[in-house]
């Protein structure tokens, strides 16, 4: 089987982890604006380029001891070209969601990363589609920039990142945010079929990615963000009635000076299951290591120095191809 994946934790079988070469913040457009700086009101001392040859050369040295550690544990690894491209191949989860043995292009938020997949889809199999990605400029709310109420994308076509959502079998949960719209919840909707239900999380995160507010480890237990999701209410149904780690504060590695595309939650709920016993996570979090140790979850703690720089923990920087059937 090329690909079958429906959750965030049966064993893993194979995987994509993402390459940092080319890695770069592309020039300012309407899409950049909006969606990853919202939150500045000034963008003038915004860097654009590729990204420094210390950040590239440390990444492949810490990707590498992951790799290696994935091959240990019997997972199939593969790699992303390395060749230039409009943001990176650094987080393969981003572009492509995979549910049982399909894998779909999602329409992505910003337009520097529209054609990221193909860095990718070599290793994805026959059973591949690519959604239409809306192209007008009247997709993307200007309102948003200065004012949390209001999110990036208005609501006149599907688009969302793929890592907008986590997967739990017959229960998806996808994050309503600034990289993903209630239209791109409606979109997956009908593409996974009426026998899965997509849940929708808003008002929670206004930025990017549900992968640092929410990590499912096995049916029926959850890590979550305490600065985020305040109470169990929060959450929807069956989500609500599942056990819950509450993620300890993390440990804060920092980020490359001027560089930094993400917050410090990405450091712990960013982890990567390799099954439900074992996760991978950030080597310095231990107070995590010992809340999931609590929880039966053994933790290899592993080196990512430029998770926040490069905005993209473990489960970010890879995408899971094969789980094993249950
Ligand atoms: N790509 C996930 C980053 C999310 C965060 O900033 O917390």
């Amino acid at each position: 089987m090329s690909i079958y994946s429906t959750n965030e934790w049966d064993p893993l079988k194979k995987v994509i982890v993402g390459v940092p070469e080319y890695a770069r913040i592309p020039t300012m457009d309407k899409s950049l604006r909006v969606v990853n700086y919202a939150d500045k009101k000034d963008i003038s001392n915004v860097k654009s380029g590729l990204y420094p040859k210390q950040v590239v050369d440390e990444s492949n040295e810490d990707l590498d001891v992951f790799v290696n550690f994935l091959k240990s544990e019997g997972v199939e690894v593969r790699r992303p070209n390395r060749v230039p491209t409009g943001y990176y191949n650094y987080c393969p989860r981003d572009s492509v969601f995979v549910y049982k043995n399909h894998a779909l292009a999602t329409p992505m938020s910003l337009r520097a990363r529209e054609k990221e997949f193909i860095n990718i889809v070599e290793h994805l199999g026959n059973n591949f589609s690519i959604a239409d990605n809306y192209q007008g400029d009247d997709i993307y709310n200007e309102g948003c920039v200065g004012d949390l109420e209001q999110l990036a994308l208005n609501e006149i076509a599907p688009k969302f990142d793929a890592a907008n959502v986590i997967r739990a079998n017959d229960h998806l949960l996808y994050l309503v945010s600034n990289s993903g719209n209630r239209k791109g919840a409606e979109y997956l909707q009908e593409f996974v079929g009426s026998d899965v239900k997509v849940h929708t999380l808003e008002k929670v995160y206004s930025y990017m990615h549900i992968d640092s507010t929410v990590a499912f480890l096995r049916e029926g237990l959850l890590l979550a963000n305490p600065s985020r999701i305040k109470s169990r209410d929060m959450l929807p149904a069956p989500f609500n009635t599942w056990d819950i780690v509450w993620a300890p504060e993390p440990v804060d590695v920092g980020h490359y000076p001027g560089l930094c595309n993400s917050s410090i939650w990405t450091w712990n709920v960013n982890l990567f299951s390799v099954n439900p016993n074992l996760v991978v996570l950030e080597k310095h979090q231990e107070p995590t290591r010992k809340a999931l140790e609590a929880h039966g979850i053994e933790c290899a703690m592993l080196p990512i120095r430029h998770a926040r720089t490069l905005g993209g923990c473990f489960h970010c920087c890879t995408l899971d191809l094969v789980r094993e059937v249950r």
